[in-house]
Formats: structure tokens, C-alpha cells, sequence
């Protein structure tokens, strides 16, 4: 199925036990979310690998896939979709010859340096950020903005999603600086309603 990067959930163990991660998860799917990254720092691999089992059998026939962030292990234990790799979660074609070429492999990319070094036949999209600082994330690099945004995309050889401190009313932003959607944590995990935060990035 090709990959539909039209809105990117990226999951928080903390924002996401307002509801539970499951429960999060399948509202989100609800209201339009195509892409699912599990991501916990904190996590041992074992928990990990349970979390991912459990999101793989929620989403099962949504279409939509589950990507994991920074761990190769649980990614090809768990029966996930993919890998999400930040700039020092290791080596990308390693990563790429052991998941096989039917996984879906991302990678963090923050300025052009970066770009300027990525393996684009390993890869299958990069995601931009931060375009806006976050407290989701620790120690971020220094935010791109739209303009930032928009001069990598145009400068990318594969699709990207934008990252960091992104909301509903800036979709459409993201989407005029050439950027396939919107990746998002705090926007839609934790709010009151999942299912409605993730469709009001649809909403004019
Ligand atoms: N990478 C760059 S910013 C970020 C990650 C994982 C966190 C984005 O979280 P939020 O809550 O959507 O700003
Ligand atoms: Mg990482």
C-alpha cells in the first residue's frame, strides 16, 4: 500500500494515558490519523514489543501503519510496519537491510547538513522539525519555521512530514511549504477528544 503521510500521530506514554495508548490510538484513527509511531523513551524493549503487539491488533484492517521510534529490535520483534531513526539512532542501510524491503523506514532530519547526508534508497520519508519549539521534546534543535520548512522539502529527494509544536490550525501551512502532513503529539494525545483533535486538521 503506498504510504499516506497525510497526518503522522507520533505517541507519548504521558499524554497518552489520559485515555490509554490503545484507546488514543483507534480515535485518533478515527478522525483521519494515517500514520502511527509508537515512541517511549522510558520503555524497556519487552514493554515495548507488548505496547506494539497491542496497537498492531487495534489497527488491524484501518490500513493505517505502526512505525517504531529509535529501536530496530522491537520494530522487527513486534511485527510493526517500520522504524522511525533520529540522526544518532544508527546506521540507516543496516537498519534497512534487516527490516527487509517491505518496511516502512523514516529518518529525523533538522537542517540541510543533515539532508545533504541522508540515504534516500534506504529511506522512505524524513520527517522536518522542529518547526516550532516544543516542550514535547527534549533539547530540540533550533526551530525551522515554515520558511525553514519549506526550503528543506525543496531541497529533499523524498516525501517529508513537519514536526514540533504543530496544531490543527496549522495544516494547511504544512501542507503549502510542500510537506506530505503534519506529524503531531500534543495536538492530538492528551486533548479531551483524539477522534475530534485529529479531525480538525481536516477542517477548513
Ligand atoms: N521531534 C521533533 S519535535 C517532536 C519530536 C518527536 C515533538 C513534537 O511534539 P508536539 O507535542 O507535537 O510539539
Ligand atoms: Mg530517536
Amino acid at each position: 500500500m503506498p504510504l499516506d503521510l497525510s497526518l503522522y500521530l507520533v505517541t507519548d506514554p504521558e499524554l497518552c494515558a489520559r485515555h490509554g495508548l490503545v484507546e488514543t490510538v483507534v480515535a485518533a484513527v478515527r478522525g483521519g490519523v494515517t500514520v502511527v509511531q509508537l515512541r517511549d523513551k522510558r520503555a524497556s524493549d519487552g514493554e515495548m514489543i507488548d505496547q506494539a503487539r497491542r496497537l498492531k491488533a487495534a489497527l488491524a484492517g484501518s490500513g493505517v501503519p505502526l512505525i517504531i521510534n529509535d529501536r530496530l529490535a522491537v520494530a522487527m520483534e513486534s511485527g510493526a510496519d517500520g522504524l522511525h531513526m533520529g540522526q544518532d539512532d544508527g546506521d540507516v542501510a543496516a537498519a534497512r537491510s534487516a527490516l527487509g524491503e517491505e518496511a516502512i523506514l523514516g529518518l529525523s532530519v533538522q537542517n540541510h547538513t543533515q539532508l545533504a547526508h541522508i540515504d534516500p534508497v534506504a529511506l522512505d520519508y524524513l520527517g522536518f522539525g522542529p518547526v516550532f519549539a516544543t516542550s514535547t521534546k527534549r533539547d530540540h534543535a533550533t526551530p525551522l519555521g515554515f520558511d525553514g520548512l519549506a526550503a528543506l522539502v525543496a531541497a529533499s529527494p523524498l516525501p517529508a512530514v513537519a514536526i514540533g509544536g504543530l496544531k490543527a490550525e496549522h495544516a494547511r501551512q504544512v501542507w503549502g511549504a510542500g510537506a506530505k502532513g503534519p506529524a503531531v503529539v500534543s495536538a492530538i494525545c492528551g486533548q479531551p477528544d483524539p477522534e475530534a483533535a485529529a479531525r480538525a486538521f481536516f477542517d477548513d
